[in-house]
């Protein structure tokens, strides 16, 4: 059984996750309206991950007796100025989801919830994943540029490294 403490953090970290899922869903809408067809299969494949995050968090939730309660989700935002924008965003947002599986991960240690600490481990080790990967595509796309050609070539680049990261998974 979970302490009420406990199982409210992870409650509204069931809820981030689902906003992560609509921010990267609404990024994809973004760049196939742009035109960049490898970025919006990026984005779309990582939304998809993001549900799967939150359908962890309501397992658990359910596994532990607790009731998981779906809030409202702030709305995304809508339009960004470019790629690298867009991918300058997506890595601040893991940051700050890293930040908050840090948190939870400080009140499981503290309340002595070994169990909840044990299950965040997976959420440390993907947080980890993911920020090393946006790094890499932003450092990428910073390097090629925003316009044209190196802008064809990144969204190519970033189709083909979205396709072979998550087929690893
Ligand atoms: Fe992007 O890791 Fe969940 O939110």
């Amino acid at each position: 059984m979970l302490s009420t403490e406990m199982s409210s953090h992870l409650n509204n970290q069931m809820n981030l996750e689902f906003y992560s899922a609509n921010f990267y869903l609404q990024m994809s809408g973004w760049c196939i309206n742009k035109g960049l067809e490898g970025s919006s299969v990026f984005f779309k494949i990582h939304s998809q991950e993001e549900m799967e995050h939150m359908q962890r968090f309501f397992n658990y939730l359910s596994d532990t007796g607790t009731l998981p309660i779906i809030g409202n989700i702030a709305a995304p935002p809508i339009s960004w100025s470019s790629l690298v924008e867009i991918l300058e965003e997506a890595l601040k947002h893991e940051k700050l989801i890293t930040d908050k599986i840090n948190q939870l991960v400080h009140v499981a240690m503290n309340i002595r919830d070994y169990s909840t600490f044990n299950f965040l481990q997976w959420y440390v080790a993907e947080q980890h994943e993911e920020e090393k990967l946006l790094k890499a595509m932003l450092d990428k796309a910073v390097l090629v540029g925003n316009k044209g050609e190196g802008l064809f070539l990144i969204d190519k680049e970033l189709g083909i490294i979205s396709a072979k990261h998550f087929n690893n998974h």
